[in-house]
């Protein structure tokens, strides 16, 4: 049985404090700005104390469960509704509103519960803060690509868990979905590590002021240009280690996914359009026909219709045929008054000329007379 607990002590009207300093006794007489100036924002500081530490681990815990208290965010400033979601799917919405705490109506970003996961990793150190608060940040300082022959550029700023740069335990690879030739681009600006199950793997160089980086020109296989290709995923892998230099699969993150992370597949942190010329064609021209029988059958020998028993026009298109000729006179010419011969034949086409008279002379008989004076 244990003995009764001492009464508690009477509180002072503020807790003691640990630096010396003394709480004002006055409210303060001017109203602090209603926004707060970016200055002031911590990375991961969920309740805005000034501070990323496990309070802010269990606030964003609270907002998941939808706690009491922690229903309703809009009060709170951008910047801290961001840090719900460290992991940045915010930026991919609306993959992130559909994480949303069951009946959140207040759109992204929402927290979830793999964003207490990274919260939790980043305290402890495993991860890092990935610096990047809208699309158009994204577009302007991850992925630079000028021109065709031009230099292409990828960077993301890198942050440990107390928001300072750490350089000496953190390695950041990029994943630049790209294809063909352009896996063999040339890296001036970071490592390149080897092609991978999506694209082609580089270390960035850095930090420089917390900036990871790479730089890339074309193949040399292309005269240094990069081949045209739109919707060229990039991903960027953030593998850190312990003070031993050990690194584990726990200590590797990849914005958004990548088969790299463990347990992951690929999914593109953002897009972008590769400037380049286009490729010459890969397969040169056939003189023969792709297929060897036409595609279409030979035709029928039977019509597909029947013919109609009724004629489309009421009569035929040109007249019955005339009875009475055309023209009136005959088209030959009228004969010459000239002999066709030179000279008349001296051969009569007939061998004598044609009796006048007849071959039987008409007989006249004799009047007979009586004698009458014969002495
Ligand atoms: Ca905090």
């Amino acid at each position: 049985m244990c003995p009764p607990l001492p009464p508690p002590p009477t509180c002072p009207p503020f807790p003691p404090t640990t630096n010396g300093l003394h709480y004002p006794t006055t409210s303060p007489t001017v109203s602090p700005a209603t926004s707060p100036t970016q200055a002031s924002d911590v990375l991961g500081d969920v309740n805005r104390d000034g501070y990323f530490d496990t309070f802010d681990v269990q606030a964003l815990k609270n907002w998941v469960a939808g706690s009491s208290g922690y229903t309703d965010p809009t009060s709170l400033t951008t910047f801290q509704r961001q840090q719900f979601d460290p992991t940045l799917d915010f930026l991919t919405a609306p993959d992130d509103t559909s994480k949303c705490p069951q009946g959140w109506t207040y759109g992204t970003p929402c927290p979830h519960t793999q964003d207490i996961v990274y919260s939790n990793y980043v305290y402890a150190n495993f991860y890092r803060w990935m610096k990047l608060s809208s699309q158009a940040e994204v577009d302007a300082a991850v992925v630079e690509n000028t021109e065709p022959t031009g230099v292409l550029s990828f960077s993301v700023p890198i942050y440990g868990k107390d928001n300072a740069v750490v350089s000496d335990t953190t390695v950041v690879q990029f994943e630049i979905g790209v294809t063909g030739d352009n896996l063999q681009m040339q890296w001036s600006v970071g490592t390149y590590v080897s092609s991978s199950d999506d694209g082609v793997l580089v270390t960035a160089s850095g930090p420089s002021s917390g900036v990871y980086s790479a730089s890339a020109t074309g193949p040399t296989s292309n005269g240094n240009s990069f081949v045209a290709e739109s919707a060229v995923g990039f991903v960027a892998i953030v593998k850190t280690y312990d003070s031993e230099g050990a690194s584990a699969n726990e200590r590797v993150w990849a914005f958004q996914g990548s088969t790299q992370q463990y347990q992951s597949s690929y999914k593109a942190f953002t897009t972008f359009e590769l400037l380049g010329t286009t490729s010459a064609p890969t397969a040169s021209i056939t003189s023969s026909p792709i297929t060897s029988s036409p595609i279409t059958s030979a035709p029928s020998s039977t019509p597909t219709a029947a013919p109609s028993a009724t004629p489309t026009t009421s009569s035929p298109t040109s007249g019955a045929p005339s009875f009475t000729p055309t023209t009136a006179h005959p088209t030959t010419a009228s004969p010459t008054g000239a002999p066709t011969t030179v000279s008349p034949s001296t051969s009569p086409t007939t061998l004598s000329p044609p009796l006048m008279r007849s071959t039987s002379p008409t007989t006249f008989s004799p009047t007979t007379f009586s004698p009458q004076h014969c002495h």
